[in-house]
């Protein structure tokens, strides 16, 4: 992929929709051979045996029935390395979050199984982020779908507007609350929730604190997204427990750098 694509992808409107409503859909940012490509590697690399990469729960689990997700895969598959390490990527949350720099967090592949499946409940994504706050306000996530989506299989919605609102508690996937109850109705914005259809090969990108919420999938097919997290360069570690920093020694307030959150883009 190259950096100029960036531009044929990213319009000045696209810029000021993320802007607004913290999130933006981005049709075929995967080319077809891409895309070909990294389905066939999604599969392997769920099934590929983990050793710095983590499956979160096993068939039958309350949180399966949600997602099956398998995090940081790039560390043990050079086929996903290739495209969360890729610049046009994260050149594009590098324009949209208005970042002088951008570095990894992590991926994860999260596939809505067919069978006894459940939606992700409306959550913010800052919540469950080891990050301190004020170093780390334009952290977002891309959403890459690796198959056609719909309200029939798992497609995303959106509330517009809610990036807005301050970091509310993390909210259980498997055993959700309404996050709606959390904050006063006064900060909710007055926003129609938008359901976001999509084809494979494109994306959304959304902010860490905008709601989102995904249906459940209704079809006999998993429904396939790799989701790659970026933060702003210069993001400092809050201390809070995480499956991607445990073990790795990091003290309150240390920034996050080096080859496992690794720089992927910058302003020249
Ligand atoms: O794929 C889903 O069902 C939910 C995705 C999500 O919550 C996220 O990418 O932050």
């Amino acid at each position: 992929m190259f950096k100029s694509d960036t531009q044929n992808l990213l319009s000045k409107e696209k810029i000021e929709f993320y802007s607004n409503n913290g999130f933006v859909k981005i049709d075929n940012v995967l080319s077809k051979s891409e895309l070909a490509e990294l389905q066939s590697t999604v599969n392997d690399a769920m099934e590929a045996p983990a050793h710095f990469s983590v499956q979160t729960d096993q068939k039958g689990g309350a949180y399966y029935k949600v997602l099956n997700q398998k995090v940081n895969l790039w560390r043990d598959h050079k086929g996903i390395a290739k495209y969360v390490l890729d610049s046009k990527l994260a050149d594009l949350a590098l324009k949209l979050s208005g970042s002088d720099g951008i570095r990894l967090f992590h991926d994860h592949a999260l596939l809505k199984m067919p069978g006894d499946s459940k939606p992700t409940p409306w959550h913010q994504d800052f919540p469950y982020w080891p990050m301190n706050k004020e170093t780390s306000k334009k952290a977002l996530s891309i959403w890459i779908a690796l198959d056609d989506v719909d309200e029939s299989n798992g497609c995303m919605m959106f509330l517009p507007e809610s990036h807005r609102i301050e970091d509310l508690k993390p909210i259980n996937l498997a055993e959700p609350t309404n996050i709606f109850e959390q904050s006063s109705s006064a900060a909710i914005p007055k926003t129609s929730p938008v359901t976001v259809r999509m084809k494979a090969g494109s994306c959304t990108f959304h902010h860490g604190l905008t709601f989102h919420y995904a249906h459940s999938n209704k079809t006999n097919k998993p429904r396939r997204a790799l989701v790659i997290i970026y933060m702003p360069d210069g993001t400092t570690f809050s201390g809070k427990r995480h499956i991607i920093t445990e073990g790795l020694n990091l003290q309150k307030d240390d920034r996050f750098q080096g080859e496992l959150f690794p720089l992927v883009a910058k302003n020249s």
